[in-house]
């Protein structure tokens, strides 16, 4: 076919080659860097329709990053391999290893953002000891997956997909540390698995996520009251080791073993994961009693997924010199405690901690 037949196409494509020239070049895409810890969304089976049993951490970054070629349409990514584990191993000492990189690499000019690929396990955890000691309003996403890489139906790509593109989003700043699975967005303070092998199994039950990421563009409808990142008072650039808080769950008959245990052991906190309310049997408020005497600071909080733990509800906190836990889980009151006793052991100042964070 020759052009010269063809003048109205000749005619088209000078046009499209004019406007495209004419076009206002597009800005650069947000440099967005993916720290890989490990986790089932590096995970491998050896059969595709294997979801539990499989290794966790064992793809790393680059080919995580590679299995996900949609990425390059909503940032330039690069990755860097932080740990290679499964959370269940994860400990205070990679969230201080994590914690430096996280802020030396968004003091950069040109990183947007970061997203923290993780397992579910431990996931909540690290998502809310960044969310109170990273020093940058740029969005800083956790995500993971509930299938290994080789399963049927992976998760694990679109929910980095969501996360990288909720980390080049310019919405997402300032609203704190985020958790990206399964389209939806929750805020780090909030966020827990709630099931242990279902999809959707980050919520945020009491409050609701923050939002939804609908065709790689998030869609918030709330955001957090209590303060996080640049807000926080907690610097841990030059912290060695986060003091050593314990946890100690309350059962039906449930006395003094846990708690005389952690206090030997010579913990500075103890978080007590009280049933109902906070509620402490006789056992078991002597037992911190005696703690509190040795200089352990005490923490009352709940077993119970859902609502805050009433300062001299079921205890005497005052009388006792207890701290309540507000709405926070065991597990983040520990964190909460762990950074606050990096400031003081005075109680009434961590009750106030605890109701700002
Ligand atoms: N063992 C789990 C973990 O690494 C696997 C996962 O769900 O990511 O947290």
């Amino acid at each position: 076919m020759t052009t010269r037949r063809h003048p109205t196409l000749v005619a088209a494509l000078l046009t499209l080659a004019l406007a495209a020239a004419a076009a206002p070049p597009q800005p650069p895409l947000p440099h967005v860097v993916i720290l890989a810890t490990g986790g089932t969304i590096a995970g491998t089976a050896a059969s595709s329709t294997a979801t539990v049993g499989y290794k966790a951490a064992t793809v790393g970054v680059a080919e995580l990053i590679a299995a996900v070629p949609e990425l390059a349409s909503v940032a330039r990514v690069t990755g860097e391999q932080v740990f290679q584990i499964a959370s269940e191993n994860m400990t205070p000492a990679h969230w201080l290893i994590l914690a430096r990189r996280v802020n030396e690499l968004l003091a950069r000019p040109d990183v947007a953002g970061i997203v923290i690929t993780h397992g579910t396990d431990t996931l909540e955890e690290t998502a809310y000891f960044l969310d109170l000691v990273v020093k940058s309003e740029k969005p800083v996403v956790l995500v993971g997956a509930m299938r290994p890489a080789t399963a049927i139906s992976a998760d694990g790509p679109m929910n980095l997909f969501n996360a990288v593109a909720l980390a080049a989003s310019p919405e997402a700043v300032g609203r704190g540390v985020m958790v990206c699975m399964n389209d939806r967005i929750d805020a780090a303070r909030d966020v827990t698995k709630t099931s242990t092998v279902a999809l959707d199994t980050f919520r945020s039950p009491e409050v609701g996520e923050l939002g939804l990421m609908e065709r790689g563009r998030p869609v918030f409808y709330r955001a957090t009251t209590r303060l996080h990142t640049t807000a926080t008072e907690f610097d841990v650039s030059s912290l060695k080791e986060l003091p050593n808080v314990g946890i100690a769950l309350a059962y039906a008959g449930s006395g003094r073993l846990e708690i005389d245990a952690l206090a030997a052991a010579g913990v500075k906190g103890i978080v007590n994961a009280g049933v109902g309310d906070g509620s402490l049997s006789i056992e078991a408020k002597a037992a911190l009693v005696e703690a509190r005497k040795r200089g352990i600071v005490v923490v009352r909080a709940s077993r119970i997924a859902g609502g805050p733990v009433v300062r001299d509800g079921e205890a005497d906190d005052d009388a006792l010199d207890f701290v309540v836990a507000d709405n926070l889980s065991p597990q983040k009151a520990r964190i909460l405690l762990a950074l606050a006793l990096t400031r003081t052991s005075d109680t009434r100042e961590i009750q106030r901690i605890f109701r700002r964070y």
